[in-house]
């Protein structure tokens, strides 16, 4: 039974550039509605959701981003994603519902990252004007953060896929010695060294739509070919079936946010291409997310990944690691075990929203 404060939820998401910010909040929509809670996704551009999710999510309602003038009710939670400001009619409508049974609880949900200011700043409060209070809301690695989007029937799903019968509706049909490998990257200079390295093995290469595919067309040429290499090139996935490229591949390069979790989930060895930011951010949060994950990891095998994370973000010519190497898998299905037995953010948002109220 859904308890009746927190049953209703707005989410409002501004789209900065590619596919994050939506891809998140669209799937913290829908696993709150699997969860029995109404949802309504705002978004000032939702035109991603036509291939990312073409069937639409049962109680999940998408809404354009209100522009001036008056707006709807807010529901009882009212969730800014990555303070994207909140409409100013929504703001002042919220001020007037203070103090009644019906003030929604604020929580600005932030971006991933496992820095040390996470468990620090997790669930303080934020002093607004008009009296309204904002909570800040950080996802995380660790039980002491909201924890990462985790469907409830994620794992058991996983168990039971079957990744040759999903690769072959996709028209692609591995060879018994292939090595899979998912690509999904920004403008990565560090691509045509992985290429070379993966030409002297049988790997097929599934390149995801846009950069990815682009950039490997480009380096392999029209025959997609080189040495014992071949590749693929995939068209934008729904996010369900990405889920399932993720799961199909022995080896996943990911990207940004939702890809880099939905990696972990996957539980195979994955490389991550953080999001470049102009003050060396991305740097330090990196660091701060390999310090986390390599901590029970035996030392020559964290400076192999090291080492082959850092290549892969400053477009280093080397690559140090090779995609079979058996340690990094039993790492990161280990990995994957650790954050399962944690809270999810879905069930950690209704708790905390429900305390709030
Ligand atoms: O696209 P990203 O790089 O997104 C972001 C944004 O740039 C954002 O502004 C930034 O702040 C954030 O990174 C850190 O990578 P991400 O987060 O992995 O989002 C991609 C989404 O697209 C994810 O939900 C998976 C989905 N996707 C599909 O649904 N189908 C596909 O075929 C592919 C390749 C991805």
């Amino acid at each position: 039974m859904v308890d009746k404060p927190t049953s209703r939820w707005d989410i409002f998401c501004r789209v900065i550039d590619n596919h994050g910010d939506l891809g998140v909040c669209w799937r913290l929509a829908c696993d709150l509605a699997a969860r029995g809670r109404k949802v309504r996704l705002w978004v000032d551009d939702a035109s991603a959701l036509a291939w990312m999710a073409p069937a639409g999510a049962l109680g999940v309602s998408v809404l354009p981003w209100p522009e001036a003038g008056p707006c709807d009710e807010p529901f009882e939670v009212v969730v800014e994603a990555f303070g994207c400001e909140l409409p100013v009619a929504v703001v002042a409508r919220m001020a007037q519902m203070e103090h009644t049974e019906h003030t929604p609880v604020w929580i600005n949900l932030e971006y991933l990252s496992a820095e040390a200011f996470v468990e620090r700043c997790h669930g303080l409060p934020s002093p607004q004007a008009g009296g309204l209070r904002k909570w800040f809301y950080y996802p995380g690695f660790t039980p002491g953060t909201g924890g990462l989007i985790r469907e409830s029937d994620l794992l058991r799903r996983q168990q039971s896929f079957d990744a040759n019968a999903w690769l072959r509706a996709q028209g692609v049909v591995p060879r018994d010695s292939e090595h899979i490998v998912s690509l999904f990257c920004y403008e990565q200079p560090a691509l045509p060294a992985l290429l070379e390295q993966l030409s002297k093995r049988p790997t097929l290469l599934l390149a995801t739509a846009g950069h990815a595919a682009r950039q490997v067309e480009s380096l392999l040429g029209p025959s997609l070919r080189r040495g014992t290499l071949r590749a693929h090139l995939l068209p934008a996935l729904p996010q369900t079936g990405y889920d399932h490229l993720l799961w199909s591949s022995d080896l996943n390069f990911v990207r940004g946010e939702d890809s880099f979790v939905r990696a972990q989930w996957a539980g195979k060895p994955f490389v991550w291409q953080i999001y470049p930011q102009a003050d060396g951010a991305d740097a330090l949060k990196l660091q701060a997310f390999l310090d986390q994950f390599l901590a029970l990891a035996d030392a020559p095998l964290a400076s192999r990944i090291r080492a082959t994370w850092s290549a892969w973000n400053t477009g280093a010519a080397a690559w140090p690691t090779e995609p079979e190497d058996a340690a990094w898998q039993r790492h990161c299905s280990n990995w994957r075990d650790t954050l399962a037995r944690q809270s999810d953010l879905a069930s950690q948002l209704i708790g905390f929203a429900a305390q709030t109220r």
